[in-house]
């Protein structure tokens, strides 16, 4: 199957109904429910699931499918025949997407090789074969491990990242996250740094339920960590989430901080923290692949979250991110509220990238066979 029909019956698709009907329908649900009569196979509610975060998706990544559509649009209607300006107008639209230069060169490299391969001499026959190759550049690049290392007793993450990224916002949603799954949450505001940081922290605990260990503004780090680890221990909490001051300014500091803090959580456990992940603004760019790779020196990361999404038009990063750094992206920011963070999935940034174009493939598909 192709990916475009995959995509497609993935967020839009009905899969056959099953005999089994057991999940209650709610208010919200209502549209899953085809035959009106309060109940729901398991199938059609994990569909109605997954259709729901693909809408998430497609809602964050508004900007960015808008931007990039009317580009190609245009791009196309500048260039109707394949050719060296048609390729090179496309490799400046993908780097303004941020999609990260070495990441638009094997792209354009492989469009090039498959259009001479098939003979294809117009521009809009490669539409759909741009975001497959995409896709397959994506996948390709490594297999990375987008799941959380979670543990069966007490998860720690550290999250770590500079000043304004959304350290603190993500933490808070990461918590509501795993509250709504049933686990017991416990947050240390290690982040002693910055005026008004722990506070912030402590207004997130209460909209979550989640309890904060917290000392004095300007007080060691470590030592709120040493206090946090030992009251999860004690408490039999599944999760501790870190909250950290970023201070890259000063790397050796940021280092020697970061280390002392890992220190202190391997007293505990040997194999914590189970995470670091970095937090980056996907709205700054290509600054954000230089603290990435800044932060990389300086502490091991196992993961990215990639915030406010939703607030850029240059949602290409992610496709660098992946390809020039070699860390997974775990989680992304598609909004401010409380749930509007997403487990990454390619598929479903794929999806809310291209959603329009995905959405109508079958339209497409049935052009080609009537022609
Ligand atoms: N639109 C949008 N805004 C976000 C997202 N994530 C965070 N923000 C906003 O970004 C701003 C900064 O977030 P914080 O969580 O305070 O960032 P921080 O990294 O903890 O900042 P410091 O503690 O100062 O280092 C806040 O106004 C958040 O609401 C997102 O995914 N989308
Ligand atoms: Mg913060």
């Amino acid at each position: 199957m192709s990916l475009f029909n995959r995509l497609k019956k993935k967020f839009s698709g009905k899969a056959d109904k099953e005999e089994f009907e057991q999940t209650p329908v709610t208010d919200e649900m209502k549209d899953a429910d085809l035959d009106g009569d309060g109940l729901i196979s398991i199938e059609e509610f994990e569909e109605w699931e997954q259709e729901q975060v693909g809408y998430k998706f497609k809602q964050g990544l508004e900007k960015s499918r808008e931007k990039f559509q009317d580009q190609i649009n245009q791009l196309m209607a500048t260039y109707r025949k394949v050719d060296e300006d048609f390729f090179e107008a496309l490799e400046e639209v993908l780097i303004t997407a941020d999609v990260g230069f070495e990441t638009v060169m094997e792209l354009t490299d492989e469009l090039r090789d498959y259009a001479k391969l098939k003979n294809i001499t117009e521009t809009k026959e490669l539409r759909e074969v741009i975001v497959e190759k995409m896709i397959e550049i994506y996948e390709r690049n490594g297999d990375l491990d987008e799941s959380m290392n979670m543990q069966d007793d007490l998860t720690i993450i550290l999250v770590v990242g500079v000043n304004g990224v959304g350290k603190t916002t993500s933490i808070g949603k990461l918590a509501h996250r795993y509250k709504s799954e049933g686990k017991d949450v416990l947050l240390a505001a290690a982040d002693t740094f910055r005026a008004g940081a722990i506070n912030q922290l402590e207004v997130w605990g209460e909209r979550v339920g989640a309890d904060v260990i917290k000392h004095q503004e300007g007080s060691d780090p470590a030592a709120v960590v040493f206090d946090a680890v030992n009251a999860a221990k004690r408490r039999g909490t599944d999760v501790l989430i870190v909250d950290t001051a970023g201070r890259l300014q000063n790397k050796g500091n940021l280092m020697k901080e970061l280390e002392k803090m890992k220190r202190v959580i391997q007293r505990v456990d040997e194999n914590a923290p189970h995470e670091v992940l970095l937090v980056l603004d996907a709205t700054t760019g290509q600054n954000a692949m230089l603290q990435a790779k800044a932060f990389n020196e300086v502490t091991e990361l196992t993961g990215l979250v990639l915030t406010k999404l939703d607030g850029t038009a240059k949602g290409g990063i992610v496709l660098a991110i992946k390809n020039e750094l070699g860390i997974p992206v775990k989680f992304v920011g598609l909004g401010e509220k409380i749930d509007d963070l997403e487990i990454f999935s390619a598929e479903n940034y794929v999806y809310g990238l291209f959603a329009d174009m995905i959405d109508n493939a079958e339209e497409v598909v049935e052009d080609e066979r009537t022609e």
